[in-house]
This record gives structure tokens, sequence and C-alpha cells, in this order.
């Protein structure tokens, strides 16, 4: 038997070490016996990382739905798959059986077809955390189309470029969605962005408010009538483990969003190994991950993780505040959900109401809290330890990132000694190493540096989509023969790893990243904006908020300048989404330049974050004296 599922933390040492000696014999023995393959690798890995180049279960042929659906129906066709947890707590939750979302996806999956969908193609979604969302991604799978998830809070321009970036031929969107006690419009964001988007031929519209939307005659068509018709029977169309599964996109530090693509074999048998241990998820239990499915914690520990194990998996549509601030805990009661996933952003947010929206729900039910996105800073831990896990629910702080498809360092509950702020040890099978200015690895302990990965996993994200230069110079060109996460680390006394943040340009805001090249580009396109740049500062909730510097064409008065920050923001709201606004504004004179021309983001940051006592070294700007003025007038 291979160690699919790790009890103690002997275990773990001992897994680990067999994971590192012999990575190959370790991940086919998981692979092998714990997944349906349609036929099995000739060699487990390929990889280079000078090119780079990473092939894991080279020729083997699969159908991930046949791991996350079909393999359950004979053993679990009546337990739930997907629980749906509406909005509004007054509409009713939805139990979907195996069976029931096996019939969903094979009907998607028809209509998909029968509009001309075929394996390689891609398709966009774009839809509210509604059951069809979940459904969409597998129906995709089913045939071997690349499903590209857009988050629906994104703007109609961010939509059109990520459209476009992969040449998607389909959209599926649904009228509109609801997020508390609001409606949202969708169609109509779709519908602006197709103006942009020659390819796209199809759209399905799921109905999920009753908005009154325009349909295009001859592209856009209602889904419902057309899963009715379709049959309940779909085969699964056969891939190779190499074949991309997705494109997920995510903000870099420089340029346009990059389309990390994820294969098949690798990160089905990656996610659904990690969501095994690190939640320790146990034949009956209900798991909940708060994350929307338009994030990678969503592909990976809504959908495919979960559904690999046959688990039941929360799906909330809601908000954390909605209609109370008690929302998360009343589903937790609801549905005694045993293992929580969410983001610290949430937990800061709910720990500033009081604690009777806590206290009033039972919460016997859970087992395991999980938190990821972003540091979780040591006063939301103790919060979250003592109210919600009662000082008995072990919390397990993944760290992981869009490009490693699964949780990379993360204590496993009730095995790992977990410490507040550390996401504790490497996870079976992950190489970290911290890398020092001149390029040498950190040996040993209590070192701090930038996070590198030494050797492949299953589950790392092979190229960027039409871009593979730029994924070999993003990823792999800052140290030799590593990849390179963008964070900082440090490993303390006993080994254990703590996040310090983004070393790079990308800044996390309530657990988004956010590239700071598109916000300034959005800015800089207001015509009377000269030129920007924008940092993060601490905030209480959302863990960083932006502060943005602007120069203007013309300086002009004060109430013209008021007006000029609503519509810089209205421009980020239109180009990027309202997710990238900023807090704060402040019209400088000039920017700290460095004589090679380059903005020195260390200086803004430290004002920003009002933290001037020492600016670090200056002598190497060529207008030290912006300095001053941009203090003085610091918000
Ligand atoms: C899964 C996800 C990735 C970036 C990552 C890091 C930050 C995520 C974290 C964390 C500290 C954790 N991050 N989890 N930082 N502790 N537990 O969030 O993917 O959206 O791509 O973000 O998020 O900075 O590099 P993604």
């Amino acid at each position: 038997m291979s160690n699919y599922h790790i009890k103690h933390l002997e275990e773990y040492f001992q897994v680990y070490r067999k994971s590192v000696r012999d990575p190959e014999s370790f991940w086919e023995e998981i692979a092998e016996e714990h997944f349906v393959w349609r036929k099995k690798w000739d060699k487990v890995l390929d990889w280079d990382f000078s090119k780079p180049e990473i092939k894991w279960f080279r020729n083997a042929k699969l159908n991930i739905t046949e791991n996350c659906l079909d393999r359950h129906l004979h053993t679990r066709g009546d337990k739930t798959a997907i629980l749906f947890e509406p909005n509004d707590p007054k509409e009713e939750a939805q139990h979907i059986t195996y069976r029931q979302l096996h019939e969903k996806v094979c009907r998607m999956a028809n209509v998909l077809q029968d509009h001309g969908i075929k394996k390689g193609d891609r398709v966009c979604i774009y839809l509210p955390m509604i059951p069809e969302l979940a459904v969409a991604l597998l129906a995709c799978a089913r045939i071997g189309a690349i499903h590209s998830v857009v988050f629906a809070g994104f703007s109609s321009q961010a939509l059109a470029n990520r459209i476009n970036d992969c040449d998607c031929k389909m959209v599926i969107a649904s009228d509109g969605s609801y997020r508390g006690n609001k409606t949202l419009e969708l169609k109509g964001i779709v519908d602006v962005a197709l103006k942009e988007c020659l390819g796209v031929e199809s759209v399905l519209v799921v109905k999920r408010t009753g908005e009154k939307v325009e349909m295009q005659d001859g592209r856009d068509q209602w889904l419902q009538p057309l899963l009715d018709a379709a049959s309940t029977e779909c085969k699964a169309v056969e891939v190779d483990a190499e074949d991309p599964l997705f494109i997920l996109y995510t903000s870099g530090s420089t340029g346009k969003p990059k389309g990390m693509v994820h294969t098949t074999g690798g990160y089905m048998v990656f996610v659904a190994y990690t969501f095994k241990n690190i939640f320790q998820y146990r034949e009956n239990d209900v798991y909940w991950c708060t994350a929307d499915i338009g994030w990678v914690t969503g592909h990976s520990y809504i959908v495919y993780g979960p559904l690999a194990n046959g688990a039941t998996s929360v799906m909330f549509e809601g908000v954390p505040s909605y209609p109370d601030y008690g929302r998360f805990w009343d589903v937790v009661e609801k549905h005694k959900v045993n293992q929580f996933y969410t983001a610290p952003t949430a937990i800061r947010a709910l720990a500033k109401e009081s604690l009777d929206y806590v206290e009033k729900h039972d919460l016997s039910s859970l087992k395991v809290l999980g938190s990821v996105g972003e540091p979780i800073n040591e006063e939301a831990w103790h919060w979250y330890n003592t109210n919600v896990g009662k000082n008995k629910s072990p919390i397990v702080d993944t760290w992981w990132q869009t490009e490693t498809g699964g949780i990379m360092i993360s204590p496993i509950p009730y095995v790992t000694p977990t410490a507040p702020t550390y996401a504790t040890l490497p996870f079976i099978g992950i190489q970290p190493a911290l890398m020092d200015e001149n390029e040498n690895e950190l040996k040993g302990n209590q070192v701090e540096g930038r996070l590198c990965i030494k050797f492949p996993w299953p589950g790392m994200a092979r190229t960027i989509w039409g871009n593979h230069k730029r994924y070999g110079e993003t990823y792999f060109s800052a140290y030799k023969n590593k990849y390179f996460t963008g964070d900082g680390a440090l490993r303390d006394a006993v080994g254990y790893y703590r996040i310090t943040g983004r070393v790079d340009d990308v800044i996390i805001v309530s657990g988004h990243n956010l590239g700071t090249a598109p916000i300034e580009d959005a800015i800089n396109e207001h015509p009377a904006v000269a030129e920007s740049a924008v940092v993060g500062f601490p905030h209480d909730v959302k863990g960083n908020a932006l502060y943005g510097f602007v120069i203007l064409k013309e300086v002009g008065e004060s109430r013209v300048r008021e007006n000029l920050k609503k519509e810089i923001n209205q421009q980020i709201t239109e180009l990027i989404g309202p997710i990238a606004k900023l807090d704060k504004i402040q019209f400088v004179s000039g920017l700290p330049k460095t004589r090679s021309a380059k903005i020195m983001r260390r200086i803004l940051r430290k004002i920003a974050g009002k933290d001037t006592s020492n600016l670090g070294d200056t002598s190497t700007l060529l207008n030290p004296e912006v300095i001053q003025e941009i203090m003085d007038n610091a918000l």
C-alpha cells in the first residue's frame, strides 16, 4: 500500500524522505493505486528546468471526470458530491449526488459538443458560484476542452483580454449574480466584452437572477432548455496526461496577466493527494472551502481535489456578511461542516464584529480549519483558533499559488504541530529552498531568503498559454535550475517555514493577486495623468490596500483633483475590476527614480506604510528632492 493517507508525524517524515529520495517511484505508487487510467505511463517524469520542460506520466491516458465522477457511481452514487448553499438562506440548499452530478456533467458536455466544442478548444466560463459553474468545468474536462474560468468580478475589458488571449470559442455565463443584498448583471458585461472578441461563436446563458438580458440571435442561447433536451450519457474523451485541463490567469509583476496552463494527469494526482491529507478528509465528512471557483483555490479544492476523493464539497454562493456576520457559522452549523477552508481577509473582517455572531452557532462539527491566500497574521490566527476552532481544531495555514496547482507548504492536521503564522513543513514531495541575493542556497535553519522549489511536483503549471518564453523568464531564470515563487520566506530553528510575503511587484489585496503594472497602465490611460506608481500598504482587513502616487499633466484646482480621484478609480474599475481600486491617491510632482529611470518602489512603500524613519539607501536616486514633498503630503 502506498502512503496515501498520512496519520502521524513519524510517518510524515518517513514518507517525506521517501518522496525526496525517489520521487518517481513515490508518485508512481500514488498514481497507480488511487486513480483510474485508460492507459498507464511509460515514464513517470521528464524534466529540465533550464528549458523549462516538465512532463509527468508520459503517454498515460485518462479522463479526469472518470476519476471525479464515474468511478464513484457504484460506491457513492447517492452520496452528496456538491452541496450548494445559495446566497439567500431562505432559498433551499441543493444536495447534488454523484449520480446527479454525473448526469448534469454529461448533459452539459453533450451541449458543448453540439455547439462544436472539441478536444483542445478553449471555453471561457464567467459564472457566479452556482452549481452550473462546477458542472461547466467538468463538462469541458469530459470532452477534453480546456476551461478558462474568469472570476465574475472582473470587468468587461479584463474578460475580453482573457477571452482573446487564449482564443475562446465559447462563453458560458449567467444573466446575473447575487451577492449579499445586491444583484449584479453579468450578461451585459459579457456583451460589452464580446464586441472585442470576434472568435467567440456561441454564448450559453444560465438563468439565475431573472434579469432582463439581450440575447444576440445566432450567438446566444439559454442553457437550460438545451440541457433538458440533452442525453444524460456522454462518453468521456480520452486525453493524454499532459494535455491541458485548464488555463487560469494570474497577475504578474509586469505585463498582462499570465494564462497559467495546468495539465491533466499530474494535476489530478497532486490535488487529490494534498486534499486527502491536508484536510484529513474521512468518508462521511462535509468539507467547505469558501473560495470562488474563479480562483485556483476553487478549482483545486472545491472541484477537482474533493471530487477525486469522492468527498462532499460545499459550494457557497453568498458572502460572509449577509444576511449578517454570522453567515459562515450558520452554514457550518446547518450542514455540520467538518473541514472549513477560508482566507485571512475574511477572518479579519469577521473578527471585527461581535463575537455573538460566532457564539450563537454550534460549531462542534469542525475538525480542521484552513487558511489560504496570504500570510495569516498572529491576531487573526488566534481569533480563528480560539473562537472558531475552540482550541481543538488545528489550523492548516496552506501556502501555494496558481502556478503550483496545489498546496505546497502546510501542516497536516493532527500530525504536524501548528504554530501561528507558520505554514510549517513542506508537503510530501515538495523540496523548497531559500536563496540569498547572490543566488546561493541558504542551508540549515534560522535563515531567511527567497523561496524557490528545487524539484518538480506533479501539480505545477507547465507553461504560460501562448508564451512559453515568458514562463521560463518569470519562473526559471532568477535561480538556475529552480522554480522561483516570487515570495520571501524564513525557516526557523525547527525547520518550519513562514512566508513573509511577495518580493516582487505583486500585491495581495484581500487574498487577490494584483500586479502593479496593469493598475498603473489603467491609471495612465486617464487623459489627465502623466505617470503613476502603485504600492501596497498594510490594511487591517484586506491585508494590503493600494496606494497610488500620481503625477498629473496639469496641477489644476483641488476640486478638480478630488473629481480626478474618482475618475481614476472608475477607470480602474472599467479596465480591471473593482478589486483593483485604490484606497488612497496622492498627487505628486515627481516619483523617486533610479538613474536607470526605474521607480524606487521600496521608498514609496515605506511612505505609504508610514514607516519613514529609515528610508534606506537613496544615494542612487536621480531626484532625491521629491521624497520630502511626497512625505509632507502623504495620506
Ligand atoms: C492559492 C493562492 C499566490 C500568492 C503566493 C503568496 C500568497 C498564498 C499563502 C500566501 C502566505 C499563505 N499566499 N497562500 N502567503 N501564506 N498560506 O492563493 O494562489 O492567488 O496565485 O496567490 O498568495 O504570496 O505567492 P494565488
